[in-house]
C-alpha cells in the first residue's frame, strides 16, 4: 500500500523513510549526495574505499570496483577473491559483476586464479562484445588483459576444506564453524559468509554496482550463484535505483530478485520496502519451514539518496557511508 509506506525509514539517520512516486521526481538527479552501501559489516573497509573515490567526485562505477577490490584482496575474508573457500574439489572458483549508470553490464563466472573479478568483469562489459563469461573462457580473458594467474586457496581456507572433505556434506546453511562444531543444526548466521555486493550514488547523480564472491563453500564445481547474474545478483537503473543480494543464491536467482527489486521502486516502493516484498516472495514460495532454513538478503539505493535493505533471517548487517559518516545497520527480517 503506497499510504503505508511513509512509515518506513529506510535510513539510519531518519533522513529517509521519503515516498518515492513514479515520473519525472524519479528521473531527476540529485547532485553532490554522493552514498555507497554495502552488504555485511566486514565490508567495512571496502566501504570507506568506494565513498573515497566518490568524495573526489569519481564515477560511481569506479567507486564500487575500487571498493569491491578491498575485500577481494583481503586472505581473511574467506567468501570473496583471495582466500575464498574453495567448491568441493579445493578449487576457488569466482563470480563478479558490474553495473553502470547507462545500463552497461559485464561478468565472470566460474572463474579461477585472478585475485580482482570485479575488474575482469568491468573489462568484459567495456572490451569486449558480450556480457559474460565463464570458466576458462573468463581466465583466458583476464590473462589477454594482463591479469596474472596465482594461487587463491590460502592455508587456512584449505585448511577448513580438508576438515569439511571429512564428511563432505554439503549445506548452504550452516557456518564452516557449525559445520565443525556439530550439534547444532538449527541455521545460523554466516560469518564466513560475506560476499560483497556494493550500491552507489556519486556526486553527479549517477548510480553504480559491483558484486564479488566465491560462492557457496564446498559448492559443485562449476556452480554459480547469483552474484553474477545481472537481474539477481546485481540490478542498476539510473532512473531509478540500484539493488543487490547476499545468500543462497539459488533462491535469489529464481525471483530475480535485484531487478524485481528495481520494477516496485519504480512503482513507487521505498528502497526497504522493495527489498521487503521481494523476500516475502522467497518465503512464500519456499514456505516458512524452509525459509527458516536459509538466509537471503537484499540491499537497496534509490535514485534520490534513500536506501534499504531487508532480510530473510537474522542477523544481516549492511554498511553505508554517506556526507554524515559511515554506519552499520542491522535490517529488520521476516523470520
Ligand atoms: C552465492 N549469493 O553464491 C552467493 C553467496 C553469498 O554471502 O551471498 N554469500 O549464492
Amino acid at each position: 500500500m503506497l499510504h503505508r509506506r511513509k512509515f518506513f525509514q529506510s535510513s539510519l539517520f531518519g533522513s529517509a523513510g521519503l515516498v518515492l512516486r513514479t515520473g519525472s521526481s524519479i528521473s531527476t538527479p540529485v547532485l553532490n549526495n554522493p552514498v555507497v552501501i554495502t552488504t555485511w559489516e566486514p565490508n567495512a573497509n571496502a566501504t570507506s574505499k568506494a565513498y573515497a573515490v566518490l568524495e573526489k567526485g569519481g564515477r560511481a562505477l569506479d567507486a564500487v570496483e575500487q571498493g569491491v577490490m578491498v575485500t577481494e584482496a583481503d586472505p581473511k575474508d574467506q567468501s570473496v577473491g583471495y582466500g575464498g573457500l574453495p567448491d568441493r574439489d579445493g578449487k576457488v572458483t569466482l563470480d563478479a559483476c558490474v553495473m553502470d549508470e547507462k545500463g552497461n553490464c559485464g561478468a565472470v563466472m566460474a572463474m579461477e586464479s585472478i585475485m580482482h573479478a570485479v575488474s575482469v568483469a568491468r573489462l568484459v562489459m567495456e572490451k569486449t562484445p558480450h556480457v559474460q563469461l565463464v570458466g576458462d573462457g573468463a581466465l583466458q580473458f583476464a590473462l589477454s588483459q594482463g591479469f596474472k594467474k596465482q594461487n587463491l586457496l590460502t592455508p587456512e581456507s584449505e585448511r577448513l576444506w580438508k576438515q569439511w572433505l571429512k564428511k563432505a556434506h554439503y549445506d548452504p546453511m550452516i557456518t564452516v564453524e557449525n559445520e565443525l562444531k556439530k550439534g547444532d543444526r538449527r541455521p545460523q548466521p554466516m560469518p564466513n559468509h560475506d560476499t560483497i555486493g556494493m550500491i552507489a550514488l556519486d556526486k553527479a547523480g549517477n548510480l553504480g554496482g559491483a558484486c564479488s564472491t566465491s560462492g557457496m563453500a564446498f559448492k559443485m564445481h562449476g556452480r554459480v550463484g547469483d552474484s553474477p547474474i545481472i537481474g539477481a545478483g546485481l540490478f542498476v537503473d539510473n532512473e531509478v535505483g540500484a539493488a543487490t543480494s547476499t545468500g543462497v543464491g539459488e533462491e535469489v536467482m529464481k525471483v530475480c530478485g535485484s531487478h524485481a527489486i528495481i520494477e516496485l521502486m519504480r512503482a513507487g516502493y521505498a528502497p526497504e520496502e522493495a527489498c521487503r516484498k521481494i523476500v516475502e516472495r522467497v518465503a512464500k514460495r519456499l514456505g516458512n519451514n524452509k525459509a527458516s532454513d536459509l538466509q537471503v538478503a537484499f540491499i537497496a539505493l534509490d535514485k534520490k539518496g534513500n536506501y534499504g535493505g531487508f532480510s530473510l533471517i537474522k542477523p544481516f548487517t549492511y554498511v553505508v557511508k554517506t556526507q554524515k559518516g559511515q554506519k552499520i545497520v542491522e535490517t529488520k527480517s521476516l523470520l
